[in-house]
């Protein structure tokens, strides 16, 4: 049965990329599925070990997921530490996954910088512990941005090794589900879980420079449009980004070299719900002193109510609490299910 498994790390301020990318095919895909979503608390320590107001930051998520819309009621929403199975089959991973796999992580090589050996062993090893996050409930699909497409791959491959290594135990306890691999189909205990990525915004750009993402740790806050930006702070951002003095084009071929243009045009596109090619096809032959204004009272019409609900949210932490308790409280009923087959699998003695 399809079930997804998404996190967001409680590092800073969330910006539209993770809005676009990421949260707003949370809500989407709630109405079909099944959904896990998570504050990946435990991932935030590879950015910041000590962290004074991690606890605050973690409900900020939180409300951000629920003012876009999220029913914690119907699915699952709850911090990652509450759940500690996400931490243990972490560690079985770590003896699965090879060193090689993590040192080629384009995320690791970016935040390692030219220091690696410096670097900790959790920022080595975080793709681990994210698959263990989405093994842990042997989710199926998982909603990011195009960033993470590597580590999705990563998942994958531990998840088969672990199926390959333990196919003996997983046919003798009769606890292998049929897995499709290509044209073929296997016994394994893990699925081979499908990135859910696509769409026009994929991947948002910084506004300053469109071949760098949008992210939370660029230190240019113009670089970026926070989810709790104002409706001015919102409109100065995007009249001050970064683009040429060329009107838009009515192709989409014609944004090819433009990486500014193609951003802005691909974040109207995710905040209408549309396509780029329809985006051009209204904006075609207008200059960005025309598309720009259109493109602020969009962001500002959807982003505003998030950021006002955010608001609301947050004066009630004990709200907030309650509803990471219990979601805490579902999860781990679930991952534990999982993790008693985990140790059998593997042979550790229990009881
Ligand atoms: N620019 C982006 N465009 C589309 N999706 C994005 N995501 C992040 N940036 C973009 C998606 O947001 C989800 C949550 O991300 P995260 O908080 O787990 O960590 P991150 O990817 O490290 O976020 P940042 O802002 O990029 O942080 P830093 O600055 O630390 O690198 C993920 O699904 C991610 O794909």
């Amino acid at each position: 049965k399809p079930l997804i498994f998404s996190g967001v790390q409680p590092t800073g301020n969330l910006h539209l990329g993770n809005y676009l990318g990421a949260i707003r095919k949370f809500v989407a895909l709630q109405e079909t599925m099944d959904c896990i979503y998570c504050v990946v608390d435990l991932h935030s320590l590879t950015a910041q070990l000590v962290h004074e107001d991690l606890k605050d930051q973690t409900r900020q998520i939180t409300a951000a997921f629920l003012a876009a819309g999220i029913d914690p009621d119907k699915h699952i929403v709850f911090n990652q530490s509450r759940v500690m199975q996400h931490a243990e089959l972490a560690w079985i991973f770590n003896c699965v996954a090879r060193i090689g796999w993590m040192n080629r992580m384009t995320q690791f090589k970016d935040k390692a910088g030219k220091d690696r050996e410096n670097a900790s062993l959790g920022l080595l090893a975080y793709p681990s512990l994210m698959a263990a996050d989405i093994l842990v409930y042997r989710a199926t699909h998982v909603p990011v941005g195009d960033d993470q497409k590597q580590h999705l791959e990563l998942t994958r491959d531990i998840a088969q090794k672990f199926n390959n290594d333990f196919s003996h135990r997983i046919a003798e306890l009769g606890v292998g589900v049929e897995i499709q691999m290509g044209d073929e189909t296997v016994n394994g205990f893990f699925p081979l879980t499908e990135p859910v990525i696509g769409g026009p915004a994929a991947r948002i750009m910084s506004l300053r420079d469109g071949s760098k993402k949008m992210s939370k740790s660029d230190p240019s806050d113009l670089s970026r449009i926070n989810l709790t930006d104002d409706a001015d702070t919102i409109s100065k951002k995007i009249k001050k980004a970064k683009t040429d003095p060329e009107a838009l084009p009515s192709e989409i071929a014609g944004l090819a070299s433009r990486p500014e243009a193609e951003n802005l045009v691909g974040i109207y596109a995710g905040l209408a719900d549309t396509s780029k090619e329809a985006v051009l096809k209204e904006y075609g032959g207008q200059q960005f002193s025309v598309f720009k204004p259109a493109l602020a009272d969009l962001a500002v019409e959807k982003m505003a109510p998030i950021a006002g609900e955010m608001r609301r949210l947050m004066a009630d932490p004990g709200h907030i609490d309650g509803v990471l308790r219990n979601g805490g409280e579902r999860a781990g009923v679930l991952a534990e299910a999982n993790m008693k087959t985990v140790r059998d699998i593997i042979g550790l003695l229990q009881g």
